[in-house]
């Protein structure tokens, strides 16, 4: 561990005029160079602050007293070598790494041809594929675990490099997620001052203390996070001072408006990383003299005297005192450069402003794959029975054993699945397995078991407990071509995860129009019927999730399901939330054997269980086998024939089947475990409605959870939860109707 201070202070003229001068490894003409992207930074800004006046951009943010940290990192790392994940005050950064002000340009008029988005994103959301700057959201810290998920990807591919090639026969995902990775790159992750308050930066940072990641952290320190001062933000005032018990990093405290001493921090940081030391922290000191946006005012929170003395320590006018100063430029090379960049932005803000916004049918493309469907023929194979040695039939196996069964076959057939989450792996401590001194855990469900012994604890392991760690690594290492296959451990502890499910792993290829994507795995316990459960241990809210356009949302209801979907999930483009009911676990009902390492099913392809002409009962989950007692018990009292459909995912779904048996019974219910109001099956009874409503002789009924919480007490748990017997009161009813 290290620690720098550089001097506040601008580097003096002691020898201005010296040709060979070096200035912290800086050349003169690094320093002009370094120059006219700070200024050109600037001058965007200004340019696109009129344009906003002028109606004629939509939103702008600025880099204005960023830009020579910015400037400064953009010249320590490389372009398409090194990661990045800035934020949006790093446009210095971006024009740095080789992005056109006429791209810029073209974000703030929301052009088709912007390269960021396509005019899906905001001004100042960077993502450029070339240069390896990576898709950016807007709130606030949610890029940082995913900077650390694409350091950790890279250092998986620069140990595993066969991961890295295309089978020649693959007909999955990786045919479409060319990787590229260098034994001694670095991620560039930044933040403002404000957002280090954020958790999800503790746990990036407790993460890359862990795993000796080589990720450069840059808080951007202007002192405020809109009107709030840092010192109401931040114990103490100072986030260097916070931070300095993290083991493995290198830290830097620097003057963020000095471009040399910002360099000659950043080149120790980078040099710290690539030498796979650990992590580096740079806390650069920066001004930030524009408001923080064009819709704030800061006059209103700030006196003049304080704006004052910041402005004293303006980047760009300092930089250009210390280049003439230094003799590096006279004040005809200052204006000489100033008028070149001031032409070069009037032919882009020119050319930007002829060019043509995105046609409004294109806004629904690139929300999932364009290159492999889900839904396709592709993922239908049927299962094929494994050969039983003594030449009876193979054993029927729980879904918990078919999960781990079809995990292991992928892992075998595709080196860039990696496993984690919590207590997923066997023993983290591996010599006690290695020693056979213990069995191992692998899940408090069992469902990774033995992985980490047959793959090694590079390919299993367990994470912090921290479920927005496990989601924004999985997203991270998902957008360098890994393919995660990572556990939440009960649904009822998702929601640390939300802002990664909801606004950033699901929005990544839409937002950047397929710049980027980020398909992996995330597998979830859910649901009750477990007597004792209670309130955190067997909730629902799959309808929250399915509400999430860009996921996919799947749902097993026994075990033949769970290992063909599994394996779509795994092998198919689409982020994948898959949903494994605990209940059906090691339930007698559903067992099968083995399918075989190729069995897959489509999505949005649902499942008769038991044909019928009275009546169409949908549902999924643990309330399959429910609703099929239910059903049976019926047609055996009153020969009422239910046709009975697993819908099996619900992000597709089967609208043909539901359709085509409506048709058929004219009569519906909608079944499902959640609670019942604004629940999934709401949406499917509304369409219904909409839709098949000629064909209704009844009205769509529902049965659902009450609209209350899974209590503790069995006796309490059945009331709250459908049972056989309300589904078949309500077929009972519906088949009278
Ligand atoms: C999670 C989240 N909360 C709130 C916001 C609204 N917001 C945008 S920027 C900002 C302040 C950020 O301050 P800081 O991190 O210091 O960065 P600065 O803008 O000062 O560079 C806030 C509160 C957001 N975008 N995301
Ligand atoms: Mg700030």
């Amino acid at each position: 561990m290290a620690t720098t201070k550089t001097d506040p202070k601008l580097p003096l003229a002691a020898n201005g005029g010296k040709k060979s001068k070096s200035y912290d490894g800086l050349t003169r003409e690094q320093l002009i160079k370094a120059y006219r992207l700070m200024y050109t930074s600037r001058r965007i800004d200004d340019r696109e602050i009129l344009l906003k006046r002028q109606q004629k951009i939509f939103f702008q943010m600025s880099g204005a007293g960023h830009e020579a940290i910015g400037v400064a990192a953009g010249l320590a790392l490389k372009p398409g070598y090194d990661w990045f994940y800035p934020y949006y005050r790093d446009r210095a950064l971006c024009l740095a790494l080789g992005v056109e002000p006429y791209q810029m340009f073209l974000q703030g008029v929301g052009a088709a041809d912007d390269p960021s988005s396509g005019g899906r994103q905001m001004p100042s959301h960077w993502s450029y594929p070339a240069l390896h700057i990576v898709t950016q959201s807007s709130p606030t810290g949610s890029q940082i675990l995913q900077g650390v998920g694409c350091a950790d990807g890279g250092r998986y591919l620069a140990r595993h490099p066969k991961s890295a090639e295309i089978p020649s026969d693959s007909k999955d995902y990786r045919q479409f997620k060319n990787v590229s990775f260098q034994n001694d790159e670095v991620t560039y992750v930044s933040l403002g001052d404000g957002t280090s308050s954020e958790g999800e930066f503790w746990e990036a940072m407790n993460a890359a203390a862990l795993g000796k990641l080589p990720v450069i952290f840059c808080v951007e320190d202007n002192g405020y996070a809109i009107s709030v001062p840092v010192e109401v933000q931040t114990a103490g005032g100072s986030i260097s001072r916070l931070v300095s018990g993290f083991p493995n990093f290198h830290f830097e405290e620097v003057d963020g408006t000095d471009p040399v001493a910002s360099y000659a921090a950043f080149t120790r940081a980078a040099k710290y990383c690539r030498e796979g030391h650990g992590p580096a922290f740079v806390h650069a000191h920066v001004i930030r003299p524009y408001s923080h946006s064009l819709s704030d005012d800061e006059r209103l929170y700030r006196p003049d005297a304080e704006r004052e003395r910041d402005a004293q320590r303006d980047p760009v006018t300092r930089t250009q005192m210390f280049l003439l100063r230094e003799g590096i430029l006279d004040d005809k090379g200052i204006n000489q450069l100033e008028k070149e960049v001031e032409a070069e932005l009037q032919a882009a803000v020119d050319r930007a402003l002829d060019a043509l916004p995105p046609a409004p049918e294109s806004v629904m493309s690139f929300l999932y794959s364009p290159d492999i469907d889900v839904t396709s023929p592709m993922f239908e194979t049927q299962p094929v029975a494994s050969e039983a040695s003594d030449g009876k039939k193979p054993a029927a196996k729980t879904m918990a054993d078919l999960i781990n069964a079809t995990l292991r076959d992928e892992m075998k057939r595709d080196e860039r699945i990696v496993i984690f989450g919590e207590d997923v792996a066997d023993c983290s401590r591996e010599e006690y397995l290695k020693r056979k001194l213990v069995k191992g855990k692998g899940g408090v469900f069992k469902l990774t078991f033995g992985l980490q012994c047959d793959f090694g604890n590079d390919r299993v392991f367990n994470s912090p407990l921290a479920e927005a760690a496990i989601v924004g690594r999985a997203t991270g290492m998902a957008t360098r071509g890994l393919k995660p296959v990572v556990e939440v451990q009960f649904f009822d502890y998702i929601w640390p995860a939300m802002m990664q499910l909801r606004d950033e792993l699901p929005t990544i290829r839409w937002r950047s129009n397929n710049g980027f994507s980020a398909p992996c795995v995330i597998r979830v316990a859910i649901g009750g019927y477990l007597t004792g459960g209670a309130i955190y241990h067997s909730q629902c809210g799959e309808s929250i999730f399915t509400h999430i356009p860009g996921l996919r949302v799947v749902y097993p209801s026994n075990a033949l399901d769970a290992a063909g979907l599994l394996r779509t999930a795994i092998r198919c483009d689409d982020p994948v939330l898959f949903l494994e009911h605990k209940r059906l676990y090691r339930e007698s009902y559903g067992r099968a054997a083995y399918p075989g390492p190729e069995y897959m099913i489509p999505f949005g392809k649902a499942k008769i269980v038991h044909p019928g002409t009275d009546m169409t009962v949908i549902t999924y989950g643990a309330v399959v086998p429910r609703a099929l007692q239910a059903a049976q018990k019926l047609e055996r009292e009153q020969g009422t024939k239910v046709e009975l459909i697993d819908l099996r995912t619900l992000n597709p779904f089967d609208w043909e089947t539901i359709a085509a048996s409506v048709a058929k019974t004219n009569r519906v219910l909608v079944a499902y475990e959640d609670t019942l109001s604004w629940g999934y099956g709401a949406e499917i009874a509304a369409r219904i409605a909409d839709q098949l409503f000629d064909q209704l002789d009844a009205p769509v009924r529902r049965v659902a959870a009450k609209d209350i919480f899974v209590p503790y007490q069995p006796i309490l748990e059945d009331a709250v939860l459908p049972q056989p017997n309300d589904l078949y009161l309500a077929m009972r009813d519906l088949a009278k109707y």
